[in-house]
């Protein structure tokens, strides 16, 4: 992140300065609810060392967090209490990438989401 940058929304959830219901975290990365849910399961892995603004980005630069927030999307996945109904391990995996597509917090994150998506919503 830049010097001058604000920290990001999901960097204040992060330090806690903000609140959020958080389900996971690691050294690396952390996973909360979508405050704004477009499917049944919706959950958000943010890596949590540096903030790079989407998931380009982050593979460019730190590769392995990015396989973090892979795997920590494979554990929440496969956690009964936050997948409900819907079969364990398997979920949509999403980067909005860009405001074209939809996104609106600049500091990367991963939708992971299970059921029916909302109609006309890719999260
Ligand atoms: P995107 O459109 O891909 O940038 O997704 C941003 C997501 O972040 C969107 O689904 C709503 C969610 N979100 C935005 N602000 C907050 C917040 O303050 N708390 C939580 N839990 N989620 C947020």
């Amino acid at each position: 992140m830049p010097e001058t940058a604000e920290p990001s929304i999901f960097s204040r959830i992060i330090a806690r300065e903000i609140p959020a219901t958080i389900v996971f975290e690691t050294d690396t990365v952390i996973a909360f609810q979508d405050i704004a849910p477009k499917a049944p399961v919706h959950l958000l892995v943010v890596p949590k060392t540096q903030e790079y603004a989407n998931v380009v980005e982050l593979a460019a630069g730190d590769p392995a967090l990015l396989a973090d927030v892979v795997a920590a999307a494979k554990q929440l996945s496969l956690d009964p209490e936050l997948m409900g109904e819907y079969p364990l391990g398997q979920f949509r995996l999403i980067f909005n990438t860009g405001e074209a597509v939809g996104q609106t917090v600049f500091h990367v994150h991963a939708h992971v989401m299970a059921g029916h998506l909302q109609e006309g919503s890719l999260a």
